[in-house]
């Protein structure tokens, strides 16, 4: 581990508390609130017409998560892991970059982050994402995995037209939840995100590709949604801030065709409940959850009960099972 400012709270005494982060089912750092009352937590709750207007529409745009200094603190822990020989590599569940192999592809995409640095870890039990969160899935919130989108600057990467769930299918029931958090501004010219208002309401589509082929999803359209499909909405977002979205909302983004990079860091959450629905591993290197079976253990805490108001698990010990 290196010596990242608030990694000092892993310390105790001499005993380093473990190099796997997701052994932690608290917040590490003190990078972002903590310990709040429910009082505090009032101050995160989304307006009633925010909660409506994801529903009817199938995102929410526009909600500032990160300060500047949380800002600051990310994207220094993601500079160090654009380094493939990063401390922790192992860790990932998946990470690709890509060069010049093939100039149609996102050239940074990782998931796990939350494993290997305190911010991207604390994160998670961010209240300003769970309170919110809890309120668009209407329960408990439980975490699925993390991501991280880059696109260098004048990168021809795209995120090619897609639903979240059809990614996903080996969990079920569908209670999932994304939240996409800018760490530059998002613009049209640098790649923004753009959604298909509505389309929350379409069934599921077969996947059709990430990379490559930003118009690859025409050939599964019926004509009403190809029609529907020419207005999408260019969330433009302020760094700090975020978009949430249902994990049936066709979304994508273009290429960045600025002099600087466009980063994001995105959460995926699903309602406490969501099972397995395979017996084989959920995610690359995390022990099975056998089909039937509820997310939880290790991989998978839980980050915010409204109900209780407490922000995610007791601290943890021997969380190697997932039960
Ligand atoms: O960051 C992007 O461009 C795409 C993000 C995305 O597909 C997602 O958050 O589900």
């Amino acid at each position: 581990m290196h010596a990242h400012a608030g990694v000092q709270l892993l310390m105790t005494g001499t005993i380093r508390m473990p190099h796997d982060l997701s052994l932690q089912h608290q917040p590490v750092s003190n990078f972002f609130p903590h310990g709040a009352t429910t009082t505090d937590l009032a101050a995160f709750r989304l307006s009633d017409e925010q909660v409506a207007f994801y529903h009817e529409h199938g995102y929410l745009a526009g909600v500032r998560i990160l300060n500047d200094a949380q800002i600051d603190q990310l994207r220094s822990e993601l500079s160090e892991l654009f380094d493939p020989a990063h401390d922790g590599h192992e860790l990932w569940y998946e990470y690709h970059t890509n060069e010049s192999a093939d100039p149609g592809s996102v050239l940074f995409h990782a998931l796990g982050a939350w494993r290997l640095r305190p911010g991207f870890h604390d994160l998670l039990w961010h209240p300003a994402f769970t309170v919110a969160a809890s309120q668009l899935l209407a329960g408990p919130v439980r975490f699925w995995h993390d991501q991280l989108f880059c696109k260098p600057a004048r990168h021809g990467g795209v995120v090619a037209w897609h639903q979240d769930y059809s990614y996903w299918t080996r969990t079920h029931p569908m209670a999932h939840l994304t939240c996409w958090i800018g760490l530059d501004d998002s613009t049209r010219e640098n790649g923004c995100v753009h959604y298909v208002p509505g389309s929350h309401h379409w069934d599921l589509l077969p996947i059709t590709g990430l990379a490559g082929d930003m118009n690859a999803i025409r050939d599964v359209l019926s004509d009403e949604q190809w029609n529907q499909f020419q207005n999408p909405v260019a969330v433009e977002l302020k760094a700090g801030e975020c978009s949430f979205h249902h994990p049936l909302m066709v979304h994508g983004s273009k290429e960045n065709r600025t002099s600087s990079p466009r980063r994001a860091a995105v959460l995926n959450v699903v309602r406490d409940g969501v099972a397995s629905s395979s017996n084989d591993p959920l995610l690359q290197g995390v022990p099975v959850v056998p089909a039937g079976s509820p997310l939880g253990g290790q991989f998978f805490p839980l980050l915010f009960d409204p109900m209780s108001g407490s922000l995610g698990d007791e601290p943890t010990r021997g969380l190697a099972s997932n039960g």
